[in-house]
């Protein structure tokens, strides 16, 4: 079995820069990114080669990438224990990718949920090939790094079996090359519904007002979209999986995923109360989360020099292990190493 060389279990996740991250990608991954980082071997990435599945602008590309990397330091990554770095800034990283689209079964591709559902929003025609292609850079992403576990949102779980069945069968292949890494999804906020629509996923890329809190959202208008949150006509607060209930569900779970209460706690803080009561109390733990996160944010922006560093070291570290991975991956496969 291919393992990393290192002594802690090695973690491997990343957001893509393709707008403001919201507290569904800070609940989803980057708490447990942070609560996990003194535990395990992590390698944290800024994800632009995903980013460009759809159409970006390259100015606000290059500048989410940089924000992205900022928010990952302010929301309680410590650059001298996690490895931050931005996925462009490692060829391996498309090169590994090409080797595995060759080998991913469109049949595989076709079936995943993701790009069911972003290649709806377009017209046939018109969808990119990188796209349908993603779940093969992700794998290259992951294996590159023999990532043992993979911290993120439910919404992932499908892309993440996609990479254990793609290293086995290059393994089967070609040898023993990959190691088969394991999902990791936080107990609580996995999934982060849309506030003004409780049966989708929220997404930083749906642009309706009040879908999403972004994490740099003003703290008054933050606020207000969870006073604006939909519920239903019951009264009463608790944990439900029914579809009429989705809205309240959604309040409760991302209450519990910052408080990290246990839900039998919660629905007995919430027993006597009222839907305003709940809204209440969700607004006030998201933005006692949110205030020192854009302190910490905006005094990082401003820190001249400090992000490139931390970039850089991030690249060299990462790089080194992207490059041996892949050339081993290559001469598995039967490429010619220069001379
Ligand atoms: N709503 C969510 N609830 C819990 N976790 C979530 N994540 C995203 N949305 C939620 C997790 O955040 C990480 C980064 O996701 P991504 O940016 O790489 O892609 P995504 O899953 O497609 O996220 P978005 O916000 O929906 O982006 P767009 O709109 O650009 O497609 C992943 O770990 C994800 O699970």
């Amino acid at each position: 079995m291919v393992s990393n060389s290192g002594n802690k279990p090695r973690v491997l996740s990343g957001i893509q820069p393709s707008g403001n991250l919201t507290i569904g990608n800070y609940l989803g991954a980057l708490k447990q990114w942070v609560e996990v980082q003194r535990q395990f071997d992590c390698f944290y990435c800024v994800v632009d080669l995903h980013a460009i599945t759809v159409a970006q602008n390259p100015d606000e590309l290059r500048q989410k990438t940089r924000e992205s990397a900022a928010m990952y330091i302010a929301a309680g990554l410590d650059p001298e224990v996690s490895t931050i770095f931005v996925q462009s800034h490692i060829a391996a990283h498309s090169e590994l990718a090409w080797m595995l689209t060759c080998m991913a079964p469109l049949g595989w591709l076709h079936r995943m949920t993701q790009f069911k559902d972003k290649s709806a929003k377009q017209s046939q025609e018109s969808i990119g090939a990188g796209l349908l292609n993603y779940p093969s850079l992700m794998a290259a992403d992951i294996l590159l790094y023999h990532a043992d576990l993979v911290p993120v949102g439910d919404d992932q779980n499908q892309h993440l079996e996609f990479t254990r069945d793609l290293a086995q069968r290059f393994n089967h292949a070609y040898g023993e090359t990959f190691t088969l890494p394991s999902v990791m999804n936080p107990e609580a906020g996995a999934r982060i519904m849309g506030l003004d629509n409780p049966t989708a996923k929220m997404s930083k890329s749906e642009d309706s007002e009040n879908h999403a809190v972004f994490l740099l959202d003003d703290l008054a208008a933050a606020r207000r979209k969870i006073m604006r949150a939909v519920t239903d006509s019951h009264r009463e607060i608790r944990f439900s999986s029914e579809r009429e209930r989705a809205g309240v569900n959604n309040l409760l779970t991302i209450y519990q995923a910052i408080t990290d209460e246990s839900s039998a706690d919660i629905e007995a803080h919430f027993a006597d109360k009222g839907y305003g009561d709940l809204k209440r109390a969700v607004a006030d733990c998201v933005v006692s989360t949110l205030e020192p996160l854009q302190a910490r944010y905006y005094e990082l922006m401003n820190e001249k020099g400090y992000l490139d560093s931390v970039l850089k070291l991030g690249r060299e570290k990462a790089g080194a292990i992207a490059e041996a991975t892949l050339k081993r991956a290559q001469e598995n496969m039967g490429f010619l190493a220069p001379s």
